[in-house]
């Protein structure tokens, strides 16, 4: 997870030792063009993420978590998070599942994507067998229940999940919570957005990937209405279940697009596609491409680790075979993720030059500085580097990134981080060795979602 652009410029920088701390800092935060080792390195340095959905029963198997720690930093429950998982008699709400996987997740620096709060599938029992305002008051209930006990977890919730149905009309899909009246869509954000004022709220589903088909206009024209009676969404998910019989659409690019221009962020959320060896990795590449075509794809989430953690593990749909090897398709995402985008993002106008916080001035003891760097800006996010220089030789460090609410952290490369409960405050430490000569740096980066405040992080530096 090094930037060898980045430790190459160290090592330049420390056999030069008398360059004043302002001057490195800048030489260091020229945009990084390396490419990334891993997918949520490569992903962090156009401002993306790259997620996968885990299993909570999977967490004890070491291969499992260590890919999924190492190459992913956007986490989704497969199943413990959905209604029959979190509420499975009324009013009693069970969280034990899906908080394992959220603390696992936030334990080893990674965000949340919540999956679903309302659905017409994996309901369970007792709710099947409701209807009318008995049932809407349920539903709700159940949404406000569980994104008000996630709130401040949560990157952004599929609120609603598979509400238009296959087939060429277009229409909502046939359901108990369809029945209670054609409102039970935007009641259900409403009631998000009061219990999650941070979460992005998105609206989730399958088969909407090609702009033709007619449940993709269902959907676009559901988005589009509500964003012009100010209903509170914020995107749109795209699950991506491709395989010979729904294969990535070649017009992809024009669907996240289209739904982007209406004012929400896209995200690839369950993605995966059937196959192998080479024609599965061009469908990948092609998936990837299209995302980052789109300055408002925020991310893209597979849907489980390797292919035997699939729901469809015979179609080896995934990045890594049964074994965790990295398969064609990895290389092609990975690849497609460091040759970045066809959308420029616009890049930084001024760059000021960063003031050096020093700690422990004037001491003997091990000392650092840290210094942040603004890198590139996008409508919704923008990237910052920190250089740590050591002043005195150190055997490691250890820095604190401070963002103000509602600005939230979304990725990070060249570190481990972990995080205080507010989720305000980054603890960035070495992800090998942190040991530096005086004179020496190395640097780390990430991403904020500034959620309307630009305010720089504040970053502190403290060595051993
Ligand atoms: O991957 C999930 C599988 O383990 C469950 O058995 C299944 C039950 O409906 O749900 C799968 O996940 C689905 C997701 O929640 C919504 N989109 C389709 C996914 C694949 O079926």
């Amino acid at each position: 997870m090094t930037t060898p652009r980045l430790h190459r410029r160290g090592r330049l920088a420390a056999a030069v030792g008398g360059l004043a701390a302002a001057t490195l800092a800048v030489a260091l935060a020229v945009p990084a063009a390396a490419a990334g080792s891993t997918l949520q390195a490569a992903a962090a340095e156009s401002g993306r993420y790259f997620g996968t959905a885990i299993a909570a029963s999977r967490l004890s198997d070491g291969t499992y978590t260590g890919i999924a720690n190492r190459e992913f930093n956007m986490i989704t429950a497969e199943n413990e998070m959905k209604m029959d998982a979190t509420e499975p008699n009324r009013g009693q709400f069970s969280y034990s599942n899906g908080d394992r996987i959220v603390n696992w997740a936030r334990q080893n620096g990674k965000q949340v994507r919540g999956h679903a709060l309302a659905w017409h599938s994996q309901q369970p029992g007792w709710m099947q067998n409701l209807s009318g305002t008995d049932l809407r008051n349920a539903m709700l209930n159940h949404v406000t229940q569980v994104a008000t006990y996630y709130r401040g977890k949560i990157y952004a919730w599929d609120v609603v999940n598979e509400a238009y149905a296959d087939g060429s009309s277009g229409a909502r899909r046939d359901s108990n919570l369809q029945r209670t009246g054609n409102d039970w869509i935007e009641a259900a954000f409403r009631a998000a957005r009061a219990a999650d004022p941070n979460a992005k709220l998105c609206y989730n589903d399958y088969n909407t990937d090609n702009w033709s088909h007619a449940k993709t206009q269902g959907v676009y024209n559901m988005v589009k209405d509500f964003k012009a009676r100010g209903v509170p969404i914020d995107c749109v998910g795209f699950q991506a279940h491709f395989n010979s019989g729904n294969p990535v659409p070649s017009n992809y690019h024009t669907t996240l697009q289209n739904f982007a221009d209406l004012g929400v962020d896209v995200q690839i959320t369950e993605l995966d596609i059937e196959g192998s060896g080479s024609s599965q990795a061009q469908q990948y590449q092609g998936v990837v491409q299209a995302c980052l075509a789109v300055s408002r794809c925020t991310g893209i989430t597979v849907w489980g680790v390797r292919d035997t953690d699939s729901w469809r593990a015979s179609g080896t749909p995934l990045l890594f075979d049964g074994s965790g090897n990295k398969k064609a398709a990895y290389t092609s995402v990975l690849n497609a993720l460091n040759a970045g985008g066809t959308t420029t993002p616009t890049p930084n106008p001024t760059n000021p030059t960063p003031t050096p916080t020093p700690t422990n001035p004037g001491g003997g003891s091990p000392s650092c500085t840290a210094t942040y760097s603004e890198g590139q800006k996008w409508g919704d996010r923008f990237n910052g580097t920190v250089t740590i220089r050591a002043t005195t030789n150190i055997s490691s460090w250890q820095s604190t990134v401070t963002v103000r609410s509602p600005q939230k952290i979304i990725a990070t490369w060249n570190g481990s981080p972990t995080w205080d409960s507010s989720g305000n405050v980054m603890t960035m430490r070495p992800s090998g060795s942190g040991a530096l000569a005086a004179g020496q740096s190395t640097s780390f980066g990430f991403t904020v979602q500034h959620n309307g405040n630009w305010t720089w992080p504040s970053v502190t530096c403290a060595a051993s």
